[in-house]
């Protein structure tokens, strides 16, 4: 076992939540002590408990009475976390809110703002910019290969059907922006910076949902970098990537480019390589979702890593506002048909 230990409860373990209970198992010889688990429906919480060896709960407070825990990992939908989440606070446990942070604007401030008074660590699970491709791809910017990073195209494009196991898609009036579209924004801060205006036009196209399912979006970048940020349920292509995103970013020297398969080609100086920028299988990922799965495992892994060395997550919950507040100024933007500054983080 190498690093300080933290015991982490988890709250909500529903179909993404496998994926951290997971990926906190895989990062016990670091200092991870899975230590709870919770779920107001106790057949799942009984399934988790008894599948990762720990205590199980149907009420967060007689988990957070009963266990002493360094960390709360909150897994639930989103209508949930401000509650849940204020009360981890209030004990002082550092906390963990997956993505999409919060249903409003007041209501990620709040989780925001109480952390702060309380000077509690907060971070938001946005797994994206910790998979894996997103890693290389900015390694490879950070090499200089393609000097200053001037344009990118940022696409998550898929026809995969994501209702089978998220039924709740049709149900969200802000739909596609929200959940995914959130994803490849905060990409798109994470390769070019953080954003001065955004422009946007949705689409509904399948009938059946009740807010968008597409989005394309514009950014100008506070660098004077310019972004394109697409995201879709409803392409219709054959090999479908999903989960996968991909990537054109172009600088003063050279490219990147990011295809189906995790391929990328880099192109400096006029020279061209081509490289596989996946990892292999782990024993519980699997096709298509193993990119997605690794990117949780990839978060978990950098905020055990934050919470052992006392330092802010990258995607801590002042840094994830900005992204939130790019989806908000989306919508805005789409409703009002004209660019938005995301005023709130001038
Ligand atoms: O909800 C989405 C997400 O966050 O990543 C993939 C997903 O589950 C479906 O597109």
């Amino acid at each position: 076992m190498s690093g300080k230990i933290i015991r982490v409860g988890l709250v909500g373990c529903g179909f993404y939540a496998q994926n951290h209970l997971n990926a906190w198992r895989d990062l016990k010889p670091n200092g991870a002590l899975l230590s709870a688990v919770c779920d107001m429906d106790p057949a799942k919480a009984k399934a988790a408990g008894e599948t990762f060896g720990v205590p199980w709960f149907t009420d967060v407070a007689a988990m957070l009475d009963a266990v002493p825990l360094d960390a709360v990992d909150i897994v639930t939908r989103q209508d949930t976390h401000r509650a849940i989440a204020e009360a981890t606070i209030a004990r002082g446990i550092a906390t963990i809110v997956q993505k999409p942070f919060a249903p409003t604007w007041e209501d990620a401030t709040a989780i925001v703002d109480a952390a702060r008074k309380a000077g509690v660590w907060l971070a938001v699970h946005e797994n994206f910019r910790y998979q894996a491709p997103l890693r290389a791809v900015r390694a490879v910017i950070d090499s200089g290969a393609i000097g200053e990073a001037n344009w990118a195209r940022v696409a998550f494009r898929t026809g995969f059907d994501v209702y089978a196991t998220q039924p709740y898609f049709y149900e969200e009036t802000r739909f596609a922006i929200a959940d995914v579209g959130v994803h490849v924004l905060d990409v798109s801060r994470f390769l070019l910076g953080d954003v001065e205006r955004i422009s946007c036009e949705t689409q509904q196209r399948n009938s059946k949902v009740k807010g968008e399912d597409t989005a394309t979006m514009l950014l100008k970048h506070r660098s004077g970098a310019v972004s394109i940020v697409e995201c879709t349920y409803e392409a219709r292509r054959a090999d479908d990537p999903f989960p996968e995103t991909m990537m054109e970013i172009e600088g003063s020297r050279g490219s990147i480019i990011v295809t189906a398969k995790t391929q990328m080609k880099v192109t400096s100086n006029g020279q061209a390589t081509t490289s596989d920028i996946g990892t292999p299988l782990l024993s519980w990922t699997s096709h298509p979702w193993h990119v997605s799965q690794e990117g949780a495992l990839g978060a978990c892994s950098h905020f055990l890593d934050c919470l052992q060395r006392g330092v802010p997550a990258e995607t801590s919950g002042e840094d994830n506002l900005k992204t939130y507040a790019l989806v908000d100024a989306a919508y805005v933007a789409a409703a009002e048909h004209r660019a938005v500054t995301p005023l709130r983080w001038k």
